[in-house]
């Protein structure tokens, strides 16, 4: 008998992680359906290359009612929420709608799934944020949370109501509690990015200095590609749970910078500034994750490192600046 064909809805399919999805659950043989919120000009360049195999939809997480529209029309059995006000420096400055979004738009997520159709299986993108000032080195998922961002709060928010409606509704509903993760598609004011960017530039003529907030701060940095496939190995699992995702190494700004510049051949100390303005009002200033329950329970493994992911990322930088001239 021929199988039923598996249909996903993913919120946030126009960033980085909902494109590595989506070509994912469409090599999996998905019916992938992407939720985009109205903009007044369309952003659908991550997606552009699959475009005609998704259906798009319109929808925000700011409005439960075309939540509830797109589940009653398109039926999915999965929903990985990926939505969400995700840049941290900004959530100082937009606190209201990053909880407007990052926290309540996964309660108005749960709830339309629950009323429409409680059998989904729901994933939750919740992050290494939520450790913030952290309480245990390495973290996993028994590790306390304490947030230091606007965000981070948001993502607790979202967090734990995923973990309530799991209890109280017996609903199939995971969280990925993922530490950082990069790629050639990252956003261009997440550091990694910036520092790639700025990479190909400098080694083009087109700038000479790279202004840069905190060098200190150490993250555990992956590759996005990698850790989509995380969120769908959760879903297929008989029982929901939560899982941290990372890859168990730990490595400061400044390490990144010497790598990326190194790749292309010059010095870091001579282009990069500290300049105040990307200071933040907190830092969060050691990630590094345990990766195991993940590992035993979903058979995940990364399979970019540290290194490969930065020097990925300066060479699609490089290719992309002597493309476009800037
Ligand atoms: P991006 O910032 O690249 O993408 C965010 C997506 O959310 C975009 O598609 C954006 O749409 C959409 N969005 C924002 N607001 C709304 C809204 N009100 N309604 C509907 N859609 C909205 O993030 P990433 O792909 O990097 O991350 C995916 C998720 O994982 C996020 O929730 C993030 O917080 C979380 N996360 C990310 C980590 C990382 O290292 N990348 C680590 C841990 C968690 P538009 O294109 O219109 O702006
Ligand atoms: P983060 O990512 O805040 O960890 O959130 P980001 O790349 O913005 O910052 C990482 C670290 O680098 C330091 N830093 C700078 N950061 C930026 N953006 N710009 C700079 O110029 C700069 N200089 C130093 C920061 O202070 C910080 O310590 C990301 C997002 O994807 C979240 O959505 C996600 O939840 C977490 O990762 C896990």
């Amino acid at each position: 008998m021929a199988k039923r064909t598996k249909r996903a809805l993913i919120t946030g399919i126009t960033g980085q992680d909902g494109s590595y999805l989506a070509e994912l659950l469409l090599a999996e043989g998905y019916d992938v359906v992407g939720m985009v919120r109205r903009s007044s000009t369309v952003n659908f360049e991550r997606i552009a290359h699959i475009q005609d195999r998704l259906t798009i939809v319109a929808g925000d997480l700011l409005d439960e009612a075309s939540l509830i529209g797109v589940l009653r029309e398109h039926r999915p059995s999965e929903v990985y929420n990926l939505a969400a006000q995700s840049f941290v420096q900004t959530s100082w400055g937009q606190p209201v709608l990053t909880g407007e979004t990052t926290a309540l738009g996964v309660t108005r997520l749960l709830d339309a799934i629950r009323m429409v159709d409680p059998e989904i299986r729901f994933y939750q993108a919740s992050s290494s944020e939520m450790f913030g000032k952290v309480q245990a080195v390495p973290q996993d998922e028994t590790t306390p949370f304490y947030p230091r961002s606007p965000y981070g709060v948001a993502k607790v928010y979202g967090h734990w109501i995923t973990v309530n409606y799991r209890e109280s509704y017996g609903l199939h509903a995971s969280s990925g509690i993922l530490f950082n993760h990069e790629s050639p598609r990252r956003g261009l004011e997440f550091v990694t990015r910036k520092v790639s960017h700025g990479v190909a530039r400098i080694a083009h003529g087109l700038q000479d200095k790279l202004a840069l907030g905190n060098l200190d701060a150490q993250r555990d940095w992956g590759f996005a590609g990698d850790y989509v496939r995380a969120m769908w190995l959760m879903l297929q699992r008989d029982e929901p749970a939560d899982y941290v995702v990372a890859t168990g190494e730990t490595h400061p700004v400044r390490e990144l910078c010497e790598v990326a510049f190194g790749r292309v051949g010059l010095d870091w100390t001579e282009h990069v500034v500290v300049d105040e303005r990307f200071l933040r009002p907190a830092e969060v200033d050691l990630l590094v994750g345990n990766p195991r329950r993940a590992q035993e329970e979903l058979g995940w493994e990364r399979t970019v490192d540290f290194v490969e992911l930065v020097e990925m990322m300066v060479d699609a930088d490089m290719a992309l600046v002597a493309q476009s001239g800037h």
